[in-house]
């Protein structure tokens, strides 16, 4: 039952009814915290992802928050510093929207071989919104921030207890000024309590663990969170899901190697060890494809003309998709897949379509997606020993806590054409 501090659109609190009555769309993988994945492939067929069915990706309990109490904080190098009302920030600045398909990096992490650490997430930590808010570059004009290139504004999540570690998460000031919002709507709804009721960041085309929930602090900084003011403010540490978590840890590694800046924002650059980075951060995102249709296992019927169409999704990062192939012979060829529907933004998923002249018996379909600058999804993930820090050969690096993986043969389905 919902109760008083809900309303119909599930605004206010919003925590109220069971999860698994809140979110029939997805298969819970652990709970308290909750972390729960979209229940199939055909859930992303749609073009937006209602946020029953987006998945939810959380280190610590979801705090229960009423929004009237609640205030931003913006500190650091700026001017005037503010705590900003939610009420200021929805009604005292321009507001602005941005369809993002945001992948969590631990999505496919089951496909790894040995075993990464965390929750085996498979396909579904990846959902399309259209995130509503206000534009962070509209807050930090308006209070004289510093905003030069080579500045980082860190997010403070507000939802860590005492002794909890602190969810926070530095972008980089270009970034932030060119598309960073404080979110506030998902797909024209106040947000539910699990994706960040009241505000997040969103940062759009970047991996989900940089658009921070429960956001209560901006701060303006010349560096990424880091260092021992980081690690022991208010007696908690700041910096470990900046500098130790989302970073590509090869199994010869103990600890990533820590940076106070970086001028390198592109994942798979920071892969390829530009300016020396060993282990990268999990930045933007890297291009993907799936299909959604038919499903693994299908039994499939061909037309009068012996057709079979296929149809899936692709996404990428900052650099959009610009092609897809499908293969029906498990990778021996591959054929250019065309786009269809609507283009929503750069952001956004690309749906494509492939007619698939089939024969009679078993077959392994698969898809690849190629972004702008040329960069393809590799077949496999590598053995840990190979050490890779990055994408070679076809295979995607082996990492300790199974992040990035953009593999396109686990991804694969098999299915029967009768005769
Ligand atoms: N404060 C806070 N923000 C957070 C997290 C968190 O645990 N705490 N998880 C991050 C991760 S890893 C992901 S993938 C996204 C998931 O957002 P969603 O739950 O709305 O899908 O939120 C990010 N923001
Ligand atoms: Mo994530």
């Amino acid at each position: 039952m919902p109760s008083k501090n809900s309303d119909e659109n599930g605004a206010s609190r919003n925590s109220t009814g069971s999860f698994v009555d809140r979110y029939p769309g997805l298969e819970r993988l652990s709970a308290d915290p909750d972390n729960a994945q979209t229940a199939s492939r055909a859930h992303l067929e749609d073009y937006l992802t209602p946020r029953e069915q987006h998945y939810i990706r959380n280190h610590h309990r979801t705090p229960d928050i009423d929004e009237s109490e609640w205030t931003v904080s913006l500190t650091g190098l700026v001017e005037s510093t503010a705590d900003l009302s939610m009420d200021e920030l929805k009604h005292g600045y321009p507001t602005d929207s941005v369809m993002h398909m945001m992948e969590c990096s631990g999505n496919g992490r089951a496909y790894f071989s040995p075993d990464a650490e965390g929750d085996q997430w498979t396909v579904g930590a990846v959902g399309n919104a259209i995130w509503t808010g206000t534009p962070v570059r509209a807050i930090l004009e308006d209070r004289g921030a510093d905003t030069d290139d080579g500045l980082w504004l860190t997010a403070v999540g507000g939802e860590a207890k005492e002794d909890e570690d602190v969810f926070a998460r530095s972008v980089p000031m270009e970034k932030a000024l060119e598309d960073c919002l404080l979110a506030y709507e998902m797909n024209g709804k106040p947000m539910s309590a699990e994706h960040g009721f009241p505000v997040r960041l969103l940062v759009p085309g970047w991996f989900g663990n940089n658009s921070v929930k429960w956001v209560e602090r901006l701060h303006v900084m010349d560096e990424m969170v880091n260092g021992e003011a980081w690690e022991s403010r208010d007696g908690r540490d700041y910096t470990k899901y900046q500098q130790s978590s989302y970073r590509l840890l090869p199994a010869q590694d103990d600890e990533p190697k820590r940076h106070a800046d970086v001028e390198t924002f592109d994942t798979q650059d920071q892969m390829r060890g530009e300016e020396g980075i060993r282990n990268a951060y999990f930045f933007d995102q890297l291009v993907k494809s799936l299909l959604t249709s038919p499903e693994d296992g299908a039994e499939l019927a061909p037309a009068s003309d012996g057709r079979v169409e296929l149809t899936g999704v692709a996404w990428s990062g900052d650099d959009s998709v610009a092609g897809v192939e499908v293969s029906t012979d498990g990778g021996e060829t591959w054929d250019e897949a065309s786009f269809v529907g609507p283009e929503l933004g750069r952001y956004t998923v690309r749906k494509f379509r492939y007619v698939w002249e089939c024969e009679a018996g078993e077959h392994t379909l698969l898809s690849r997606a190629t972004d702008e600058r040329g960069r393809t999804q590799p077949a496999t993930v590598s053995d840990p020993d190979a050490g890779r820090r990055g994408i070679e050969d076809g295979e995607y690096p082996w990492n300790q806590k199974g992040y990035g993986n953009n593999a396109y043969e686990p991804l694969g389905v098999t299915v029967t054409v009768r005769d």
